[in-house]
């Protein structure tokens, strides 16, 4: 049982969460409006699953290609006492001790994140359409003459990096700001997470620099613009939303979608997308990997997975590399 002690220590964590909830809402349907979604047309789910619970639907939007994202979120610890006092409940089953229901809470506590790419790309519709997938091991000549010709014509928009940077877009929602043009960087949430909860909590901190592509551009020029990312980032989600460092995974992905050098910051307890051995590259082993050698990511065998269908899959096939 909670002790009134554990519940003091965990009053900023709660009111982190609560003020982040609060400083978030935002009247609905002006929200719809803005993005046209209720204009949506589905043609095809290109992926789905029943235990992330999402799913990934191409379609149009006024003629125009779009794809949305549904996602159940998690259920907020703080919203339990009146989800159960308010919502409606029928009885599916009862057998001795066990019984089942459908519950059915308030609108308010029931939301679906909904996130819109439109104009999307087929590159988009590709990323998130359901593929086998093949483990490259890239060496640093195969970088040089495969993937980076490759990404120089070929990689998605980082448009919208610029603008966050420029303060065009999402410059409410930003965190922390070094604005130093070397070591500089932007703190803010990733659109992946809604901000409601902590369990899922996930920012990426964007380079001001605008020359570093990805891990393969790092020296240990770079290791200042390295460790103030890690030092002044952490320092301020701790501030921000009481989360200290040893509950974050802290990483780069090596493909990322989008060639601006940026870290992913997300929460131990959450799973994230793209977390895995085959695309993280932890902060803290990459500052370690270029204080022992500068040229490391410039020579060293890098692996990474790649979808059936992506044309960068066909340059390593065509290059008898697969
Ligand atoms: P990545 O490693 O390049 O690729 O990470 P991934 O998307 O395959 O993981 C880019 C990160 O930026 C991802 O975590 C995206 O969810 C996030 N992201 C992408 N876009 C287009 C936006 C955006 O417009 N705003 C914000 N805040 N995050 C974005």
């Amino acid at each position: 049982m909670a002790t009134s002690q554990d519940r003091d220590a965990r009053e900023p964590e709660r009111d982190a969460k609560r003020l982040k909830t609060d400083a978030r809402a935002a009247p609905g349907a002006e929200a719809a409006r803005e993005s046209r979604v209720s204009a949506f047309e589905p043609q095809r789910v290109l992926r789905d699953s029943a235990r992330e619970k999402n799913v990934f639907i191409h379609g149009k939007i006024d003629d125009q290609e779009a794809v949305v994202i549904l996602e159940k979120t998690p259920i907020r610890q703080d919203t339990l006492p009146e989800i159960f006092k308010t919502s409606t409940l029928r009885l599916e089953m009862r057998n001795d001790i066990y019984s089942t229901f459908h519950m059915q809470p308030p609108s308010h506590l029931n939301e679906i994140k909904t996130t819109v790419i439109c104009p999307a790309t087929e590159k988009h519709v590709k990323k998130y359409l359901h593929q086998e997938i093949f483990l490259i091991e890239e060496s640093g000549d195969d970088y040089r003459n495969i993937t980076l010709p490759y990404i120089s014509s070929q990689s998605f928009s980082v448009q919208w990096v610029y603008n966050i940077l420029e303060k065009k877009a999402e410059a409410d929602r930003i965190v922390f700001e070094d604005p130093d043009a070397h070591v500089g960087f932007v703190l803010l949430p990733d659109f992946k997470w809604d901000q409601k909860q902590l369990d899922d909590l996930y920012l990426i901190a964007i380079v001001h620099r605008r020359d570093l592509k990805s891990l393969r551009s790092l020296t240990s020029d770079d290791l200042p613009l390295l460790r103030n990312i890690r030092e002044k980032g952490l320092e301020a989600i701790q501030k921000q939303y009481c989360v200290p460092p040893c509950k974050l995974r802290v990483y780069l992905h090596y493909q990322p979608s989008y060639y601006h050098l940026h870290v992913h910051f997300t929460s131990l307890d959450y799973e994230a997308p793209g977390c895995g051995v085959e695309r993280a590259h932890l902060l803290s082993d990459v500052i370690q990997n270029l204080e022992a050698d500068s040229s490391h990511y410039r020579h060293r065998s890098l692996s990474f997975a790649l979808r059936a269908d992506d044309a960068l899959l066909l340059r390593f096939r065509e290059a008898g590399k697969l």
